[in-house]
């Protein structure tokens, strides 16, 4: 990948940082990076041996005053990766040191004093990007990797980092360039009777580059779910077991349950982890129109939290009693989900079987449920994972943010103009027009023509010292 100019005089300094969290930690490393690195480093310890790339060295961290005789204030391992082989491909040194966040921070400021500057958040990862080490959908699984809060987060960012986004785009990306240079060629040499490529031979290799793109396009539903999570609201009339169902889902009482209608009055919330997908359950208040009067202040507070985080909850699950005939609120409630993924949960069927006929439930798919004895609420996260995933699998190369989803989104959408102008016999130089505009959204993916204020953004994202 070509480097632009200006970063690579952007790379010629050393950045120094305090790469493992803040606070007390059995270690604590210190990174530098840059060509004062090996230089800042010896002087910053008292190493046994020479500093030798790929091998560790035990050091002493010295204290600050004392000078060269002075006593030692720690031990350090001091790791040695010289260019280009190392993760931002310049002279890279790490100093893990216990993880004394005084001593970590008298190393680098030592760094800071010998002549290293301060990393900013995700430098050295955009520094393995400067230098054609990562791609920018591999520098951005580095950052969705350190921040996975599940085993499915992480191994979908492992994917990533590995390069299956990138391989998956990289056929498409050839035969595009393929296509772009054909038209070039009968352009350049329309004089010298070269034949020019026939309309229907430039149509079919348009359409050719349009399903491996729409089935990335389609990863997105799932890909982002793993990546981002989604929130699922818990709703129905006061009493059917809302808060019972939300305990037995997040598997603790963390909602207050009782046999007074209007229990819950404000929204409960609760992260758990569905075969790896983050969910956020919402517990609500118990919905009754109700007289007014009747209510009190709180519990109307409370319904319309309720109304709100049915709103906007991504998923719904409409609780029911099963001994309780449906009423005026369910049915409006069934009318507020149409269209939305929503599930029917027909609670306490320990006590009556129930079952609505499918017209009674607007057809949303309906699960049998006893929060008190614990039957169905497995079929029941079944039905949530379907309709959080849309049934989709987890596959290699899916299109994990929308940075992603508008690349491919613009590239094929340039490519229906390209398809569309080539239909209308629109000379090549114009459809040539549209191709290199796909082109373009297809390399921003990777982020070879992604604009400088976009990178910065997104390496801004990171934490400091990676
Ligand atoms: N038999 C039986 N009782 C249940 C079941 N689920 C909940 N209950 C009981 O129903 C009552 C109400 O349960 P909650 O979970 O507080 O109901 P809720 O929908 O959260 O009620 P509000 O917060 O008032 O809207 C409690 O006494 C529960 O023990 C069930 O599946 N079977
Ligand atoms: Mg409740």
């Amino acid at each position: 990948m070509a480097v632009p100019e200006s970063s690579l005089e952007a790379t010629i300094d050393t950045i120094a940082a305090i790469s493992t969290p803040p606070g007390r930690g059995g270690i604590g490393i210190v990174r530098l990076s840059g060509p004062l690195a090996a230089s800042i480093a010896v002087q910053l310890v008292r190493l046994t041996h020479p500093l030798e790339p790929g091998r560790a060295r035990l050091a002493d961290v010295l204290d600050e005053d004392s000078g060269i005789d002075a006593g030692r204030i720690d031990e350090a391992l001091v790791t040695f990766f010289g260019a280009p082989h190392s993760y931002t491909s310049e002279d890279l040194v790490e100093i893990a040191a216990h993880g004394s966040p005084v001593v970590l921070e008298l190393l680098l400021n030592r760094a800071l004093d010998l002549g290293a500057r301060l990393a900013e958040p995700g430098e050295f990862t955009q520094r393995a990007f400067l230098s054609g080490r990562l791609d920018l959908t591999q520098a951005e699984a580095v950052r969705d990797l350190i921040e996975a809060q599940t085993l499915m987060q992480a191994r979908q960012a492992a994917s990533q980092l590995g390069g299956a986004l990138s391989r998956r785009v990289q056929p498409v990306k050839q035969d595009l360039v393929e296509l772009i240079a054909l038209l070039e060629a009968g352009i350049d040499f329309a004089e010298d009777d070269i034949d020019v490529t026939p309309q229907t031979e430039i149509a079919r290799r348009i359409e050719e580059l349009t399903p491996p793109l729409l089935a990335l396009e389609a990863t997105f539903t799932r890909g982002r779910i793993v990546h981002d999570g989604l929130t699922l609201a818990i709703v129905g009339r006061p009493n059917v077991g809302k808060s019972s169902l939300f305990n037995r889902l997040v598997e603790r009482d963390r909602a207050i349950v009782t046999a007074t209608p209007g229990t819950t009055r404000d929204t409960v919330s609760e992260r758990i982890s569905l075969e790896g997908i983050p969910l956020e359950l919402v517990d609500t208040a118990g919905l009754r129109a109700g007289l007014r009067e009747a209510l009190e202040e709180a519990e109307e507070l409370g319904i319309v939290r309720s109304r709100e985080a049915l709103a906007d909850a991504a998923l719904v699950i409409v609780v029911l009693d099963a001994t309780q005939p449906l009423n005026e609120e369910e049915r409006q409630l069934f009318a507020s989900v149409e269209g939305r993924p929503a599930i029917v949960a027909i609670n306490k069927s320990d006590l009556a079987p129930a079952a609505l006929a499918p017209s009674e439930c607007d057809g949303l798919p309906q699960v049998t449920t006893s929060a008190l004895t614990g039957e169905g609420i497995p079929a029941l996260r079944e039905r949530i994972l379907t309709l959080a995933t849309g049934g989709a699998a987890a596959e290699p190369g899916m299109l994990t943010s929308l940075r992603h989803r508008n690349a491919i989104a613009t590239t094929l959408a340039a490519l229906s103009d390209a398809a569309q102008a080539n239909a209308n016999s629109i000379p090549h130089e114009m459809i040539l027009l549209d191709l290199y505009r796909a082109l373009w959204a297809l390399d921003s993916l990777t982020g070879q023509t992604t604009s400088d204020d976009i990178l910065n953004l997104i390496f801004a994202t990171f934490c400091i010292g990676k």
